[in-house]
């Protein structure tokens, strides 16, 4: 079919056909999938197909070349529409259409119930409404940083645009004037419940032209009039193009019912609608398929994810033994650092109205085009730049610990199964807070990463290992969550009083760090405790309590030999500014319950919701300092 790229100002007479006949086959194919799967969404997939059609086989992206540089980015947000998707892509031979029939939703399948960005084609897994748009733009501004100029087209449910985080998506596009993305919402006035207009009215063009987009309407299933609005010749703000729709449309007794939103059709039913629609009915000899598929199965269509990286690392800052410096200040530095290590690959880098605390300012002042504030959007900000890096960049976001992770977990939940790179750095994590009290301590972070398998967490001990941690994210493929406090703390040394972590210090994720040698307890340590344990042992030895310390920076990857080491102790103390149920004590506690014989451990941390106070007081109201951390110790040796 031939391929407009739409430069041509009218849909071309034998490709209008085409592409009928094509939509008519997939409504078909939507009806058999789903009836096979005896699951699924057909009535949305029948309302998006022409807009499906129109874009896979119009925008600039290339079946054989799936991953071609400078693609326009297709992304569809209402993910559960997979059937019409599969069923365009599969006959527009981005993969094969019979294996997508006979096998959607089938375990095993690369075919899920909701589209997935393995899949030729398909930019983005989506499924949790409300995060496309936010997510096609960060590919949209990663793909403007790195000179390439294309069109970014997003396809949503009008239902999906009651989620508060489109508000804060279509601001920013404005604010950064996307001119080069066309957002289509399938309006067909239906979702799960009924009436869109029932269940949360939204008055979608006074919205979006409030917010400075154009706005456009079209019918939705007629594919002439839909090319013209699509057309984006002379584009001048970020547009949005109400597309009239009719969920179920194509066949009569499933038009404008809600129920079809997400019901197959039952066998009956299903051969009734083929009839109507004149599409051959072979459901049986596909249901034989089907059963037999993942034995017969020879090929995966499914690619891997490609991480894109900051080749040099820059030149590692060592602060010195007087130095006394918060961690955050230490980020910043090595963020400039790398910026400057790797000028042809300048991270980009989100703000949400804290850069002077967070320290990302120095980088803004001297990357300004590379800077983005987002204000007080921070769902947005989290998944736009999580997706900016599924577009060859690298993207750190700062924010203070509550507003990073708890704030937006579902958003990185997301970026987690997309397998996105994105670099979170949280500062304000912890009691280590102080005064802002308890809205402001962010003390579940350890156990909230924990739960997003690609995600990896460092809590660095020092600015020195600061340092190191965040060259390291930089270069190292995959999400990386980095926290720390607010306070300065004094540089981690040796037992000779020589630096820790040196100017011969490379990080090493996973790997704990064996701050004092002992052989009765073992303290193990996280963040800006691991200051408090080693001057805990200190006290301890006087008694002649003999203590080993090792500071945790990788919470969620204990090793092997750590818990080796711990098995030869009387008593193992963790200790954490944070909370002790599913921190650093709860991953040890973990980690040591496949082995036998431990050694009783007792848990040091925040147990309850700190206050209002200076972080010193609010340490001391939980136990966390030096003198009380080793008389819990006595105490527990006693
Ligand atoms: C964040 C989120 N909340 C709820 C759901 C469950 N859900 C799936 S589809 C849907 C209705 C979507 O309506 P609309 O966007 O109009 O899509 P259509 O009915 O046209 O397919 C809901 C509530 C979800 N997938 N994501």
């Amino acid at each position: 079919m031939e391929r407009t790229n739409f430069i041509l100002p009218a849909l071309p007479e034998a490709t209008a056909e085409k592409l009928q006949n094509l939509c008519h086959e997939a409504r078909g194919n939507i009806l058999k999938m789903t009836s096979l799967a005896a699951s699924g969404h057909p009535g949305g997939s029948m309302s998006s197909l022409e807009i499906f059609a129109m874009l896979w086989s119009q925008a600039n992206v290339n079946p054989e070349k799936p991953l071609m540089k400078g693609r326009d980015r297709i992304v569809v947000s209402h993910g559960h529409t997979s059937p019409g998707v599969y069923s365009v892509l599969g006959a527009l031979k981005f993969f094969d259409l019979h294996e997508a029939l006979v096998s959607f939703r089938l375990a095993g399948s690369d075919f899920e119930g909701h589209i997935e960005r393995h899949l030729p084609g398909i930019e983005l897994t989506s499924g949790n409404l409300g995060q496309g748009l936010s997510a096609a733009i960060g590919m949209g501004i990663a793909d403007r940083s790195n000179g390439i100029r294309n069109h970014i087209w997003v396809v949503a449910g009008d239902g999906e645009n009651q989620k508060g985080q489109i508000s804060e998506a279509r601001r920013f596009a404005s604010k950064y004037m996307l001119n080069n993305l066309t957002y289509i919402i399938d309006l067909n006035h239906l979702q799960i419940s009924g009436d869109t207009a029932d269940i949360m009215p939204v008055n979608l063009r006074a919205e979006f032209e409030a917010s400075g987009w154009e706005v456009i309407e079209t019918d939705g299933h007629d594919l002439k009039a839909l090319y013209k609005a699509m057309l984006p010749k002379g584009q001048k703000k970020p547009r949005l193009i109400l597309a009239g729709t009719v969920m179920g449309k194509g066949v009569s007794f499933m038009e404008n019912k809600a129920g079809f939103h997400g019901r197959a059709l039952k066998k009956d039913e299903l051969e009734k609608a083929l009839k109507e629609l004149n599409v051959k009915n072979n459901i049986e000899e596909l249901a034989l398929e089907r059963k037999n598929f993942l034995k017969n199965r020879t090929t995966s269509c499914r690619k891997e994810p490609v991480y894109h990286l900051m080749k040099n690392a820059g030149n590692p800052i060592t602060y010195g033994l007087d130095h006394r410096g918060d961690n955050r200040s230490a980020w910043g530095k090595a963020l400039v650092s790398l910026a400057d290590a790797n000028p042809d690959n300048i991270p980009l880098v989100f703000d949400c109205d804290l850069a002077g605390s967070v320290k990302t300012a120095e980088f803004a002042k001297k990357y300004p085009g590379h800077f983005f504030q987002t204000g007080i959007m921070e769902h947005h900000t989290a998944t736009m730049a999580g997706c900016a890096t599924l577009a060859d960049k690298v993207a750190f976001w700062s924010d203070f610990g509550v507003f990073a992770v708890d704030e937006t977990f579902n958003q990185h939940r997301l970026n987690d199964i997309n397998h996105t790179n994105f670099k979170v750095v949280a500062t304000h994590c912890g009691l280590d807070v102080g005064p802002d009290g308890k809205t402001h301590h962010c003390i579940k972070y350890v156990g909230l990463m924990r739960a997003l398998p690609n995600y990896r967490t460092i809590v660095p001990a020092d600015p020195n290992q600061t340092d190191r941690a965040v060259r390291h994210a930089a270069t190292s493929p995959g999400n990386c969550f980095i926290a720390m406090g607010r306070s300065k703390l004094p540089v981690i040394t040796k037992e000779d009083g020589t630096l820790f972590f040196d100017e011969n210090y490379e990080f090493s994720y996973g790997k704990a760090d064996h701050f004092r040698n002992g052989t009765d307890v073992a303290i193990i340590a996280m963040g800006p405790t691991c200051i408090k344990a080693i001057q805990a042992a200190q006290i301890l030895e006087v008694g002649k309590i003999s203590t080993a310390v090792w500071g945790i920076s990788c919470p969620t990857e204990i090793s092997d030999k750590l818990i080796n080491n711990l098995l030869n102790f009387k008593q193992i103390i963790t200790v954490e500014d944070h909370d002790t149920e599913t921190g650093l004590g709860a991953g040890i506690a973990l980690a040591l319950s496949g082995a036998e014989n431990t050694p009783p451990l007792t848990r040091i941390g925040v147990t309850h919701y700190g206050m209002s106070g200076d972080a010193e007081d609010l340490y001391t109201m939980q136990g966390l300092q030096p003198e009380q951390i080793a008389e819990t110790i006595i105490e527990k040796l006693s």
